[in-house]
């Protein structure tokens, strides 16, 4: 899975540091938020200083996650960590306000530990390689450098393995996928409330939005993908709604279109078997997995729509 040699290495650097930021992507996800909080348990049982950043995102969406305070949506310009761990992300800008960490006059060490398969080892310490979740990557190295798996740990690495796999579903679980899961849930995760905290939690909004999704979505037969489109005025929903669209049968290739305000048009990518989403979303400079992957468009839907649209033609016409 990951060079011992680098395991080794970054067990150094967190014996030896002091003061740690950690951080995840934009737009956080189980993954991210659930990996960043299993370090920060693991690194304040160190006697570590810790803070997990999210800058300007709904933190309260994961208090399913035990998070002991360490979860803060705003960091102190004081703050001189001498150990900068990022999660889940395949370049140091998929950070929210990564200027803060790229423009940081003090010294530190930086860790990057992620899946993405576009990894481009941003970090002094490069933890990278594919595998389902960063949560269960983060379950081989607490494994192999015999770092105690704590409930609460285990219940930030289940988490995000759970969301990273949709519930153990997708291509990217492997045998020893549920292996890491059953050894995490000897530690004493509730799986079962902890699936109903992740996932059965759907609000009326929510709903509302889905139904958005539902009346706006086409299905495009002849070239084997589906979309949908959510305004900007739709209902404010946080469910996924990718992962209703995602569920059409004899469809490969999935979009879903999300105005988020003027000129700015968030879109999520899903296949099957065939588009690769990962290589259409750097065309955009988006960026993810081959099944699942993301793009900001600085455009407005239509524009957006159309280019995208485009693009896939492209691929179409390659294959
Ligand atoms: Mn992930």
């Amino acid at each position: 899975m990951l060079d011992n040699s680098i395991i080794q290495e970054l067990d150094t650097h967190l014996k030896n540091c002091k003061k740690v930021l950690i951080t995840g992507h934009r737009f956080p996800d189980t993954d991210s938020v659930g990996s960043c909080l299993a370090l920060a348990h693991h690194l304040h049982a160190q006697g570590k200083i810790v803070q997990v950043w999210i800058p300007g995102e709904q933190i309260n969406d994961f208090h399913y996650l035990p998070s002991n305070d360490f979860l803060t949506s705003t960091i102190e310009p004081d703050y001189f960590y001498d150990l900068c761990i990022v999660c889940d992300c395949s370049a140091l800008d998929r950070v929210n306000k990564h200027l803060f960490i790229k423009n940081a006059r003090h010294p530190f060490t930086l860790v990057n530990i992620d899946h993405h398969p576009d990894n481009c080892a941003f970090g002094d310490i490069n933890c990278a390689t594919k595998v389902s979740s960063v949560g269960e990557l983060l379950f081989y190295i607490f494994t192999q450098l015999q770092w105690e798996i704590t409930k609460d740990i285990a219940i930030c690495l289940y988490a995000a393995i759970s969301f990273d796999t949709g519930r153990f579903a997708y291509s990217n679980v492997e045998a020893h996928t549920f292996k890491a899961a059953m050894t995490l849930m000897e530690k004493g995760v509730d799986t079962y409330s902890l699936c109903q905290a992740m996932d059965e939690n759907k609000t009326a909004v929510d709903f509302e939005l889905i139904k958005v999704a539902i009346d706006n979505l086409v299905v495009v037969e002849e070239k084997n993908y589906a979309y949908t489109v959510i305004p900007k005025d739709a209902p404010r929903g946080k469910v996924k709604v990718i992962d209703f669209i995602r569920q059409l049968k004899d469809c490969d290739c999935f979009i879903v279109f999300q105005e988020l305000q003027n000129k700015l048009v968030k879109v999520n990518l899903r296949s099957k078997h065939i588009v690769n989403v990962s290589e259409l979303s750097h065309r955009f400079d988006g960026g993810g997995h081959e099944r699942a992957a993301g793009i900001l468009f600085k455009s407005d839907l239509d524009s957006a729509k159309k280019e995208l649209f485009a693009a896939l033609d492209e691929l179409d016409h390659e294959a």
